[in-house]
């Protein structure tokens, strides 16, 4: 028994990544986002948009020269999903970064394993407090709500300048909603306004009378919501249905063109902050150039989650052809090991001009972004489609 275990464990060794593995071509970047379950309301964006990526990049000469393979891994919408994904890309496919995963809720559990195998993370949506501290191979390009989230409010506030009750409503089981929520109670306080009920929900919920009737109870003038994309939508939905005039400001959950059928027509003017917006072209060549390329590809205009995932698949690919620039050796003559340290360390300098502007990112892994928008939904009078238009 022994002796088999033993064996076991030299074979088991014997697959992990090997040290002198080299780097294979064309160069593997795992993406693990949600392709399936409802968090795929938010993945098919992102695969639009690395895919997007993937082809445009490698047309312009992918790392001086060498071209890049996406390994695309599902992590669906929970946490063991996205450690599977991971497990694979490290061990099997032998990528030299991760870009994913679609939640902080699995970022939290999934990057730690890439941490541990020195293998840097690009978080193309994790937008909750603390991922970056995840570890030293954790970056992201996803700027954080602290930064994002405000902005809304204060554009609810010029709507309305007497605006004074706010209601508060997230979903309890999700990493990103709690931490979501708290920036915005913060921001409510800051900026004067009175919380008048915290309300909490799931992100399976599908029936919100218990939080709408205690929302129209407190009287509130403003509803702020932090959920993931259908329970939100089914949300707004029923505050509406249920008789809820005032305003209303979704977090990150809601800025997703796949929730506007959840909602239908009462979608319309919820408040959403953003750190991207199509509308913004044109000041960014490079935002003007995806946006065309994503129209012409996808025959509509991108969201956040893909002008995010895209983002990150052009960081990468940066900051590998500044390690060739640096070391005058080409990515293919690596050892896997030694590239992806190479790799954590070209990603945290200098500066990328992407499709959501000029962005950076810190030592930390923490993104550095300059422009953030306000955009409220306008739906079509289908009552299926319709768009985020900018209004700061
Ligand atoms: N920003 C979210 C998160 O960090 C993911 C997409 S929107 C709900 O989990």
């Amino acid at each position: 028994m022994k002796r088999i275990v033993i064996a076991l464990a030299l074979v088991l060794c014997a697959a992990q990544p090997a040290l002198a593995d080299k780097v294979a071509t064309p160069i593997p970047i795992g993406i693990a986002v949600a392709q399936t379950s409802n968090v795929a309301l938010f993945g098919q964006e992102q695969v639009n948009g690395a895919k997007l990526a993937e082809e445009r990049l490698n047309a312009a000469g992918g790392v001086n020269g060498t071209k890049i393979a996406l390994v695309f891994q599902d992590t669906a919408g929970d946490e063991a999903g996205a450690v599977n994904a991971f497990q694979n890309l490290l061990n099997r496919d032998k990528v030299v970064a991760i870009i994913g995963p679609t939640l902080s809720q699995q970022a939290f559990a999934a990057n730690p394993i890439a941490d541990r195998a020195k293998t840097p993370v690009v978080g193309p949506s994790n937008t909750a407090k603390g991922i970056p501290e995840i570890g030293e191979f954790v970056g992201r390009i996803s700027a954080p709500m602290t930064q994002v989230a405000p902005n809304s409010l204060k554009q609810a506030m010029k709507i309305k300048p007497d605006l004074k009750r706010v209601a508060v409503l997230y979903a309890q089981n999700d990493a990103f909603s709690s931490s979501e929520t708290t920036t915005f109670q913060d921001a409510i306080k800051e900026l004067g306004l009175e919380t008048v009920t915290v309300q909490k929900f799931q992100t399976t919920d599908t029936d919100f009378t218990t939080q709408v009737t205690a929302v129209l109870g407190a009287n509130a003038d403003l509803v702020v919501i932090s959920g993931l994309a259908a329970d939100s939508g089914n949300l707004v939905k029923q505050l509406r249905q249920l008789g809820y005039k005032g305003l209303i400001v979704g977090g990150n959950g809601l800025n997703s063109p796949n929730m506007f059928p959840v909602c239908g027509a009462l979608c319309n003017d919820v408040l959403v902050a953003q750190a991207y917006s199509p509308g913004a072209v044109d000041k960014n060549p490079v935002n003007k150039d995806f946006a065309a390329a994503f129209e012409a590809a996808y025959k509509k205009g991108p969201a956040q989650f893909s002008a995010q995932a895209y983002a990150a698949v052009q960081v990468v690919v940066e900051a590998l052809a500044k390690i060739e620039k640096e070391t005058g050796k080409k990515i293919a003559d690596f050892e896997l090991a030694d590239l992806r340290a190479a790799l954590n360390k070209s990603l945290r300098t200098g500066t990328y001009l992407t499709p959501m502007g000029e962005i950076s990112m810190a030592p930390s892994g923490e993104v550095q972004q300059k422009d953030f928008y306000v955009s409220k939904i306008v739906m079509n009078p289908d009552g299926k489609t319709g768009a985020f238009v900018l209004v700061s």
